[in-house]
């Protein structure tokens, strides 16, 4: 796709979304040459679904999506374990990282139409958390807190799969601060709203609380398989 269809299709997005606060600067992404993007049209992933979600365009790179940062230094970070669990606990980063660590490559996509693929970091899952807590709800919901009071929160099934993680490295280097470093979460398979950068919290609640972007006309599931983009 060419840069000028790009800044269409944003546009078409932002229009779409109607009275919906529109979620990033607007501006123009470095997407894959026309030739990957072909061959990016015809491939799957291992569980059978396209390796591009409908209505995205693959990026080279991570972009920064701006949101009002926590503290950079790791010697500040702090985590906070809680709500309807046996064992809340608090953590900084030295805790953290005795946890079991787990190396991920996966996709991630912004629900303004860019999508990173292979995208390589390093983090400790979010269940080994949800372990150590031994939440009380059978079926409830992890909100996941950042600086600033953002929100989100997906279903606590959602949140023991194993590739949903508390990012703290990307491609081999500590998570730059403007994407959420030193620590955020990483939700691949949901739109990247769901990824709190800066997180400062995961709450156990069997009752779901609306996130930041999801208060503001956002979708709740957020599938971009389904382009669940918007709530209706
Ligand atoms: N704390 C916090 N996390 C956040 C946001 C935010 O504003 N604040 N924006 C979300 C949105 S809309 C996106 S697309 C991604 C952007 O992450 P990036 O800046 O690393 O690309 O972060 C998500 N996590
Ligand atoms: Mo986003």
């Amino acid at each position: 796709m060419d840069k000028d269809s790009t800044l269409s299709r944003r546009t078409f997005l932002a229009v779409a979304a109607g009275t919906v606060v529109t979620i990033g600067l607007p501006g123009l992404f470095a997407t894959v040459s026309e030739a990957r993007e072909r061959d990016l049209a015809t491939e799957l992933r291992k569980d059978g679904r396209s390796r591009v979600p409908p209505g995205q365009s693959a990026v080279e790179e991570i972009e920064n999506m701006g949101g009002r940062p926590g503290p950079a230094d790791p010697e500040d970070f702090r985590l906070r374990v809680h709500g309807e669990i046996e064992n809340p606990y608090e953590i900084g980063f030295k805790e953290l990282m005795e946890f079991p660590q787990t190396d991920i490559v996966c996709d991630v996509h912004c629900v303004t139409g860019w999508t990173l693929l292979d995208s390589a970091w390093r983090g400790v899952p979010v269940s080994a958390l949800l372990e150590r807590a031994r939440p009380t709800p059978d079926r409830g919901f992890l909100i996941i807190q950042a600086a600033h009071g953002y929100t989100t929160s997906i279903p606590l099934d959602e949140a023991r799969k194993e590739n949903v993680f508390l990012g703290h490295t990307l491609s081999g280097t500590p998570l730059p601060h403007a994407n959420g470093g030193p620590v955020r979460a990483v939700v691949p398979d949901r739109y990247f709203y769901k990824s709190a950068k800066w997180v400062t919290g995961l709450k156990i609640a069997s009752r779901d609380e609306r996130g930041y972007w999801e208060k503001r006309g956002y979708s709740n599931s957020a599938d971009p398989w389904k382009e669940e983009r918007y709530s209706r």
